[in-house]
Parts: C-alpha cells; structure tokens; sequence
C-alpha cells in the first residue's frame, strides 16, 4: 500500500482544556472562573451540564497519562486553569495548583510525551471579569504576570507555549453573541477584548522567553475555511467582511499590519464603534503585538459558506459552491460543521503565503459524533477514522508544498465538556462515561497508534 510519510519528529498528538477535562472546580484552593459562573447559572448550557466534574482529568490524569502513551502520542496540549494557580487572578499564588501541573507535566516528561500548555484557554478568574475582564486593560497586565508565575515555575521542563487559544472566539462567542462566558451581547466589548488579548499575547512573549530560554512559543487562532456561496459582489462582502472579522482582525496585527483598514470601516459602521475609531488601541500597542513569535497554532473544523441573506435571493447570483449532501459521514453533529478536508489545505497555504509564520502546528482538529461502546465493549467510530485520515492527508499535501508544518495535535484526546453544549457532543480519541469517569480508546485512538507508529498515512485509492 503506497503511504504518505510525515516529516521525521512530527509531533503527533492530542489536546484538551482545562475547564473541559479537569472537574475540581473548587478543589486544592482553585478560585472561581467565569466558566464556573456561567454554567452555574441556569439555562446557559445545555441540560445543565457544566465543568465541575468534567472529565475527571484531575484525579485520573495518572490514567489518561498511561492511555497517551498506550496510543503512543509524542505531543500533549493542555492549558493551564489560571484560577487553579492565581486563585484572584493576580497576587496571592495557590502554590497547590502549581504543584498539580508541575506532577503532570514530569509525568508527562516520563512517558515521552512532550507537554504543548497554552495558557489561557477561556477560563478567566472570575475575580477579574467582576474588575471588566479582558474589556479593561488591566486584565491584559494581570495575564502577564500570571504568565510570568507559570512560566517561572514551568518553565525549565515546557518547551513549548502557547499564550491564547482562538481569542476570536473568545471576544466574540463570548462578548457579541453571548453563547460563552461570560454571556456578553456587546460588539463593542467584544472588539476592545479582542485588543486586549492581542496586546497581553505580545506583552507576554519577552517575559516567557526570559523564564523558558529554550522554549517556543506562539497563539492558536481558529481559522475555517470560509467561500462565498456566489461570484456576486453581494456574497463576497459578506466574506470579506465575516472571514475578516474572524481572521483577518487578529492575523495582520500579529503579523506586523496593525488592524485591516477596510474591516476597521466596517466595524465602526457595524460594531458600535465610536466614531473615532479603535480607541482602545493606545501608542505602542502594535508594536507590542507584533512581537515575533516561533510558530502559529492553527485550530481548523470546517468550511462555511458567505451568503447575503439580506437581499432577496432574486436580485442575488444563484449559489455557485455546494456543501456535501447531509450524509452522516461529511457532516459532523455540531450543528453546520461540515466535514472538509480541502478546507484544511486551503487555510494551512494561505497562512503560510500571507504570513510566513516561522513555523506551524494544527493545534486542533477533529470531530464530534457520540458514537458509544457496542456490547462487547468496543467502540466503531469509523466516520472519526475516515475524518482524520483525511484531514492528515490534506496537511500532507500542504508539507509537500512548503508549508512548515511541525505537529497535528487532534481535538480531543477524549470526551470533554463542549461548553454550552455541555456533555452532547463528543470530540474524543478516548470515550469515556461521564457517570463513573470511566474510559474506553476508541478504535480511532487505535488507528492513530498505528498512523503515529509509522510516520504515515495509507494513501486510500479516492485519494489517488
Ligand atoms: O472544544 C473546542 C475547543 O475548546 C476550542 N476549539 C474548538 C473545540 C470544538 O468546538
């Protein structure tokens, strides 16, 4: 059988979040975070789901370190519960917190896995929301000194850092749309939270860089791969504008272009900005952001398509891109995710082309469907196998082309809290029983071993 064959130290892996794995949401002196309130308070997550128990990562991560390496991963992603280690988001250090994670990374470091800690994956004290969270700047300078506490004391075994995980969807999900914590409805908000993270991202890397010499470091921006449904003008706007929105927004910044002109236009006309502008942004901010860093992470799902709903279909071009029927195997359970592989390919060239980042990673992919053990135990999600090996593929073909791909961590290592879908969608390589906490290696997880095992994928005959 012909095989694609990955680079050698391809770091093949898998990645989770603290608030959707860890449970103890109140243990060993950990403080409140938003999500703790937010799924605390009625009607936000579905069927009342919340974190407090999750996945039981904290008391079984001796366990789910041996089902790593029983899958043979090289790479964990995990981040780090900033209330875990900064109770009140500044000050006081809950030394408690740091010791859990000091015991899991050289437990890691035993079994060969290399640890991947992003640092604020959504989780924000709740101490410092009550102070305006990340819409003060002020938030943005307690994440830098809640970097420098973990790094200073990480910092000598992690060799790899990641500052924050898809601020877009932290500013928006959770300041626009109110889907997230913490349940925000205000554009505005969500637009001076997005400069806020950037800039405590730039403002960081120095201080990481100082405390970790050896280490890399970089942010995992959420980019899907985004068409317009036609070639008409109307449907393009809606693009430009949407897939600005999401990328373009925090990408040109990191990469030295301040915020795109075009997409500023629209936001003050859109976005309740004052007409002044970005008045958030303050002299030195860019230079701040634009800090260079080591790698980017890329967190891709899906494709979606632009379409103007606003003018009537009549006075509109007829949709020209088509989305695979809805059979169950190009369409995840997460409601409009779509399974496309292209997509991936798509992103990881343009990134590469239009910014040049000096190294990447897929910081995630993968795909829900709740698929569970049969009677004897085992556990067939062969749609998850077909998604993956096409997805491994895509990134294959964009090595080929240059780009300087260096590890595909899959999205998740097991079962987790889907926040406001709560336990509904599972994205896990590791099933597991949200009622005992106990797990099952979905044969997923066991193809991965094999693909991990050899460096390569087959080559499927559709895809010759
Ligand atoms: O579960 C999330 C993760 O926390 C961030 N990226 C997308 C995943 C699936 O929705």
């Amino acid at each position: 059988m012909t095989k694609a064959v990955f680079p050698v130290d391809f770091l093949w892996g898998a990645a989770t979040a603290a608030y959707q794995v860890e449970g103890a949401w109140a243990e060993d002196g950990k403080g409140e975070s938003i999500w703790d309130r937010f799924a605390h308070t009625p009607g936000n997550i579905l069927n009342g789901d919340s974190g407090d128990v999750a996945s039981d990562h904290f008391h079984r991560w001796q366990e789910d370190i041996s089902l790593m390496k029983s899958i043979g991963l090289k790479g964990y992603r995990l981040s780090l519960s900033w209330p875990r280690i900064l109770p009140n988001g500044r000050g006081a250090v809950n030394q408690k917190g740091l010791d859990f994670y000091s015991r899991l990374i050289d437990s890691l470091l035993e079994a060969g896995i290399t640890p991947m800690v992003t640092l604020f994956h959504w989780d924000l004290p709740q101490a410092l929301q009550d102070e305006g969270g990340f819409a003060a700047r002020s938030t943005g300078e307690a994440f830098v000194e809640y970097a420098d506490v973990a790094t200073r004391f990480l910092g000598d075994r992690v060799k790899h850092w990641i500052t924050h995980n898809e601020p877009s969807v932290f500013a928006y999900v959770g300041h626009s749309i109110g889907h997230h914590a913490p349940g925000l409805k205000d554009p505005y908000c969500a637009l001076r939270v997005a400069h806020h993270l950037l800039l405590s991202h730039g403002w960081s890397v120095p201080v990481i860089r100082a405390n970790s010499p050896a280490a890399k470091v970089g942010i995992a921006v959420n980019v899907n791969y985004n068409q317009p449904a036609s070639p008409s003008s109307y449907d393009y706007k809606v693009w430009q504008h949407r897939f600005g929105m999401w990328s373009r927004w925090f990408l040109d910044p990191l990469y030295g272009r301040q915020y795109p002109p075009d997409l500023v236009e629209f936001a003050i006309k859109t976005h309740q900005l004052p007409a002044a502008g970005l008045d958030f942004v303050h002299a030195g901010d860019f230079e701040a952001i634009e800090t260079p860093t080591d790698f980017l992470g890329v967190n891709y799902y899906t494709r979606q398509l632009s379409r103007d709903h606003s003018v009537p279909a009549e006075q509109n071009l007829p949709p020209t891109v088509f989305q695979a029927p809805k059979n169950d195997h190009d369409w995840q359970e997460m409601e409009d995710w779509e399974a496309y592989p292209d997509g991936l390919f798509n992103v990881l060239t343009w990134l590469n082309f239009e910014y040049q980042p000096a190294s990447m990673y897929v910081t995630e992919n993968g795909a829900s469907w709740s698929d569970g053990p049969d009677e004897s135990g085992r556990l067939k999600d062969t749609r998850r196998i077909s998604f993956l090996q096409r997805h491994f593929e895509a990134a294959h073909r964009a090595i080929q082309l240059g780009v300087p791909l260096k590890g595909y961590l899959v999205w998740s290592l097991m079962d987790n809290l889907e926040w406001g879908h709560g336990f509904s969608q599972r994205f896990g390589l590791i099933w597991v029983d949200f009622k005992n906490g106990q797990r099952i290696l979905k044969d997923s997880a066991l193809w991965y071993k094999d693909v991990i095992a050899g460096n390569a994928i087959p080559i499927l005959p559709s895809d010759t």
